[in-house]
C-alpha cells in the first residue's frame, strides 16, 4: 500500500457512516491530461457513440484503460476496503458533453451487478471539474444500509441507465437524510457503496463533465458476466482458487489505444500480471463496439440486472 490513507482512518469511518467519501488530489495532472487525450481519441474512433456510453466493453483491448484501472493510487483505495486481492470488473467514462449531457437517474450500483458476495466498491475519478452546474454526482448519506431494490424502467426521458430506483424509496430517504452534491476537481476521487442511492443531473452547462467510473471487487467475489461484463482483471494480489477466470491485460497496440507514459514497458507489465492471475486471453468473436451496442440495448430493455 502507498500512503493514500495514511492521513487518518476518518475516511473509513466516513464511508461506514455515509456510504461514500471523497479523496482529494489522488491522481496527478499529467495523468489526467492523458485521460483527456484518451477520451478525445475514443470520440474520433467511435463518432457514432454518445460519450456517456464509453462503457467497458469498448475498452476491453485497450492498454491505457487497463493502465488507468490498475493505477496504484486507485487500487490502494480499493484495497483498503476490499483486502489485498483486488479485481476490476467494470469501468467506463461517463462523459457528459456540454449542454446535452444525459443524466444518470437515481440508482444503486449493486442492482446492475451480478456479484456474489457483493464485496465491491465504486471509485469515481474526476477527469474534468465536476460540479452542480455540469452534473456532478449526488448522494443520499446513509442510504447504503438499504438492501438492493430492483430498479424500474425509464425510457421516457433520456438517461444513461434507462432505469431508476423507485420514486417513493428515493423521496423517503431524501427527506430523511438529504442529498449531498459531490463537487470534485480533476484528479479527485469519490467512492461509494454498491447499495448507496445516488444520481447525477443532465449537463446543461457549457463545460463537459467527464469521470472514470471504476468497479472493483474482492477477488473472493465471483462475477457472473453473461458475456457482457468482461472477465475481471486482477489488479492486485492473487486470484482465489476456483473463483473467476481472469482476463489477460491487453498488450499495447496503436489500433486499440493511445500512446501514454510508460507504454514502452507496458507489455512486460501486462505479461507479469497475466502470470500472476493465470489469465486467459479472453478474446471473443464480437468486436468491442458490438458488445457495447449489446450492453446499451440490454440496459434499454432492462435486462442488465442482479
Ligand atoms: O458519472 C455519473 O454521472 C454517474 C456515475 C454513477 O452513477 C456511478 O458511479 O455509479
Amino acid at each position: 500500500m502507498t500512503d493514500t490513507f495514511s492521513a487518518s482512518d476518518t475516511l473509513l469511518k466516513e464511508y461506514e457512516t455515509n456510504g461514500f467519501a471523497i479523496l482529494r488530489g489522488v491522481v496527478d495532472p499529467a495523468l489526467i491530461e492523458e485521460c483527456h487525450a484518451h477520451v478525445a481519441w475514443l470520440g474520433r474512433k467511435y463518432p457514432d457513440l454518445r460519450p456517456e456510453e464509453y462503457h467497458h466493453p469498448l475498452m476491453r483491448n485497450d492498454a491505457f484503460w487497463v493502465r488507468m484501472v490498475s493505477d496504484s493510487r486507485l487500487v490502494d483505495i480499493a484495497e483498503r476496503f476490499l483486502g489485498p486481492d483486488v479485481a476490476c470488473f467494470t469501468a467506463h467514462y461517463v462523459c457528459k458533453p456540454p449542454y446535452d449531457g444525459r443524466p444518470v437517474l437515481w440508482h444503486q450500483d449493486g442492482a446492475y451487478w451480478k456479484l456474489t458476495p457483493m464485496e465491491a466498491l465504486t471509485v469515481w475519478l474526476a477527469v474534468d471539474h465536476s460540479n452542480r452546474g455540469n452534473g456532478c454526482l449526488r448522494m443520499i448519506p446513509g442510504s447504503h444500509v438499504l438492501p438492493i431494490h430492483p430498479p424500474v424502467s425509464r425510457t421516457d426521458v433520456p438517461n444513461m441507465l434507462f432505469s431508476e430506483a423507485k420514486d417513493d424509496l428515493v423521496a423517503e430517504w431524501a427527506a430523511k437524510a438529504g442529498v449531498v452534491e459531490i463537487e470534485l476537481e480533476p484528479g479527485d476521487v469519490s467512492i461509494h457503496h454498491p447499495n448507496l442511492l445516488h444520481y447525477s443531473e443532465p449537463n446543461t452547462s457549457a463545460d463537459r463533465r467527464c469521470g472514470l467510473d471504476i468497479g472493483y471487487m474482492a477477488a473472493s467475489t465471483s462475477i457472473s458476466n453473461e458475456g457482457l461484463y468482461m472477465d475481471p482483471l486482477l489488479v492486485r494480489g492473487n486470484p482465489v482458487p476456483g473463483v473467476n477466470s481472469y482476463r489477460s491485460w491487453p498488450r499495447w497496440n496503436a489500433d486499440e489505444t493511445v500512446p501514454f507514459r510508460g507504454d514502452a514497458e507496458w507489455d512486460a507489465r501486462a505479461a507479469a500480471a497475466d502470470l500472476r492471475s493465470g489469465a486467459r486471453t479472453g478474446d471473443r468473436a464480437e468486436t468491442p463496439l458490438q458488445v457495447t451496442h449489446r450492453m446499451v440495448a440490454r440496459l434499454q430493455e432492462g435486462t442488465v440486472t442482479r
